[in-house]
């Protein structure tokens, strides 16, 4: 099944893509099976990145490179400016939402790159009663966690009228997204998406762009998490879903996302969840998708005609626009198995969005598709392209992390997760990485640190559910991808029968099974205060997280790090002061 589908995309590339690819990057090719382009422009035989090489890239760099060992060196530097910003929007039609967007906008700008360039964000607060802090969700940030946007772990907060500029290397490609991490915030609306170009493991025409999936509510985040903080029966559910930041809703106002295309070309879609609390299952009527990418890695292609994705996590598909002119439905449906949502009971044509053949009439599709799953597991079948090894020897040192939950009747019923016991609070004045780089190894039980000491050397955490609660998790680690060596329902019988150790998944975000284990190895090769947290912003809010002071002696002072003390002392200014009117009441993250 795989070889052929590998022999599908070398068959489109040139005969001389061999001469130009250096050796060690040469794949192992399949017996080639010569296949009809459905593009006119012809392959590009100097081996750069075009609609029939997309497995090149650039003069040494291909879809083969080893992308932990090294990306384009002299990449150019680009420069955003974000402005987040107190406002209102009516994403779907039902009202204006109080929210706070950055630059005005619902997602925010898409930030692009090019594999091997240099980000260089500022991000300006404009909120009068609010700290933020921006995550580049899945960005290695290689010797820059400075930039990672933690507040309490790689920063203080940004205070109200200040700046912060993050500045890091795109040293991997694909499809991501940004948010606030500063407690319930990113609910509100400070999210957006990012693009960093580079080779891919399947040929298109033409990139359409990333496409955001969200739970909404008609209620503000900050009130929802407060009521998740006090409430036994678990979240709020949201009132409808946006696909790129807009939908219709349940009244029959707003209206679809469409994409456009002209029959005969391949396109290639950057689906993300960028949900606080629903897992998706997506499909397009008639049209299979082909899988390139899981987060930021690159994967075996496979074809599939729906992919569940989690929160936080992000498929790259081809489509092929290669059915009768007409309107499909791009359809979203939830994992409600595992949670609920009050649209999947509105009388509304679809959820989703829809795919617009040019010369199609203007209406609302009439195809017919898959039946969506409503489970709420991770894909399977997910190889990285180029292949890693974790070693075996990791697997009797595991380090056991357990999960589990309290409830403090004497604070108003509150709900906390607890991971050995302990629930994660970050101290918002006091970040870890500004510790490190003072020496001070004074932390606080609560700031569930764990420390990973030597260099390059494999750990192995083991994430097991004893909670009388069974959910499944969104598990999301900052400063690296992970490699899932282990997973399953019930408790890990601690032996190496059903592990895989030979190219596993590797990527940022892995589903905890409801009610059992997950086993995540990654070497300490950057230097940082790196959390791992559950991505279900509730969850993540009820202190769902850890951190991993990783080599805290080697922590960079490098980019970025001008702006720590700086940024600490304003925000300690504006907490310390009569300009704050509210309290952290959550983990702050
Ligand atoms: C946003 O504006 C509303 C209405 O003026 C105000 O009540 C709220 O405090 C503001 N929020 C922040 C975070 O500045
Ligand atoms: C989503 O919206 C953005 C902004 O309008 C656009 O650039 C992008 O192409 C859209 N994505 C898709 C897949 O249609
Ligand atoms: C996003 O993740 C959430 C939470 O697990 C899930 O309920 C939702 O279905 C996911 N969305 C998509 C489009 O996969
Ligand atoms: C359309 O494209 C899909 C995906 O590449 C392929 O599986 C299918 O066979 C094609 N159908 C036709 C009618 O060419
Ligand atoms: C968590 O607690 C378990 C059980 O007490 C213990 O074996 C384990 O070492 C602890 N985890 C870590 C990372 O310290
Ligand atoms: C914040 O917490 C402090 C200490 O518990 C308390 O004195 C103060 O009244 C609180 N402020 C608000 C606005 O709730
Ligand atoms: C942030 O602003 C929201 C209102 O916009 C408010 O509910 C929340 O308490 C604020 N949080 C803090 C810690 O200031
Ligand atoms: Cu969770």
């Amino acid at each position: 099944m795989f070889l052929l589908k590998a022999a599908y995309w070398l068959s489109l590339t040139s005969l001389s893509y061999a001469s130009v690819i250096p050796k060690d990057h040469v794949l192992k090719a399949a017996p080639v099976e010569r296949q009809v382009a459905t593009t006119t422009r012809a392959a590009d035989g100097a081996c750069t990145n075009s609609p029939l090489t997309r497995n090149c890239w650039s003069s040494g760099f291909s879809i083969a490179t080893d992308f932990d060992a090294k990306a384009p060196p002299a990449g150019k530097t680009r420069t955003y400016n974000l402005e987040i910003t107190n406002t209102t929007i009516n994403a779907d039609g039902n009202g204006e939402k109080r929210v706070m967007l950055i630059n005005g906008q619902y997602p925010g700008p898409t930030i692009v790159a090019d594999w091997g360039d240099t980000l260089v964000i500022n991000v300006k607060n404009s909120l009068q009663h609010n700290g933020t802090g921006i995550h580049w969700h899945g960005v290695r940030q290689l010797n820059s966690c400075q930039s990672d946007g933690v507040p309490g772990i790689t920063e203080c907060p940004i205070a109200p009228g200040q700046t912060k500029t993050y500045t890091f290397k795109c040293t991997q490609f694909g499809t991501s997204w940004y948010h606030s991490h500063w407690s319930a915030q990113y609910g509100d609306g400070v999210v957006g998406t990012m693009i960093i170009n580079g080779p891919a493991t399947a040929n298109y025409d033409i990139d359409l762009g990333t496409l955001p999936i969200t739970d909404w509510f008609y209620r503000e985040a900050f009130e929802l998490n407060e009521q998740a903080l006090h409430s036994t029966t678990g979240p709020p559910t949201p009132q409808n879903i946006l696909v790129n930041g807009t939908h219709v809703n349940a009244n029959g106002g707003g209206s679809y996302h469409k994409m456009t295309v002209t029959k005969g070309k391949k396109y290639r879609i950057r689906l993300i969840n960028t949900s606080v609390d629903q897992f998706f299952h997506v499909s397009m009527d008639g049209h299979p998708f082909t899988v390139i990418t899981s987060d930021f890695v690159p994967i075996k292609s496979f074809v599939t005609t729906q992919l569940g994705i989690n929160i936080g996590q992000r498929y790259d598909v081809i489509v092929n626009a290669n059915q009768t002119v007409g309107n499909y439905w791009f359809r979203v449906g939830l994992g409600t198995a595992c949670s609920g949502n009050d649209i999947t009971k509105a009388n509304i044509p679809a959820v989703g969005a829809i795919l617009h053949y040019s010369g199609a009439p203007d209406a609302n599709p009439t195809s017919s598709g898959v039946t969506l799953a409503t489970h709420c597991n991770d894909e399977t079948s997910l190889t990285p392209f180029v292949p890693n090894t974790v070693p075996t020897s990791i697997i009797p040192q595991a380090s056991q992390l357990d999960l589990d939950f309290k409830v403090t009747a004497a604070e108003n019923n509150l709900f906390h997760w607890t991971i050995n016991g302990s629930t994660h609070i970050v101290d918002w004045q006091h970040p870890t990485i500004l510790k490190a780089l003072n020496s001070d190894n004074n932390h606080p039980s609560n700031a569930n640190l764990y420390e990973m000491t030597t260099a390059n050397q494999w750990y192995l955490w083991w994430i097991q559910s004893t909670s009388v609660i069974k959910l499944p998790h969104p598990i999301h680690l900052h400063g690296h991808d992970f490699y899932i060596v282990g997973k399953g329902e019930g408790t890990w019988d601690s032996t190496a029968n059903g592990l895989t150790l030979q190219n596993p998944t590797r990527r940022d975000v892995a589903t905890l099974p409801a009610g059992g284990y997950l086993l995540l190895a990654f070497p300490a090769d950057n230097p940082g205060a790196w959390v791992m947290h559950c991505h279900i912003a509730f969850h993540a809010s009820q202190g769902l997280s850890v951190q991993f002071l990783e080599r805290k002696g080697e922590i960079q002072g490098g980019i970025g790090a001008a702006g720590l003390g700086q940024g600490c002392e304003s925000w300690n200014s504006y907490w310390e002061s009569d300009a704050r009117i509210w309290n952290m009441t959550d983990s702050g993250i």
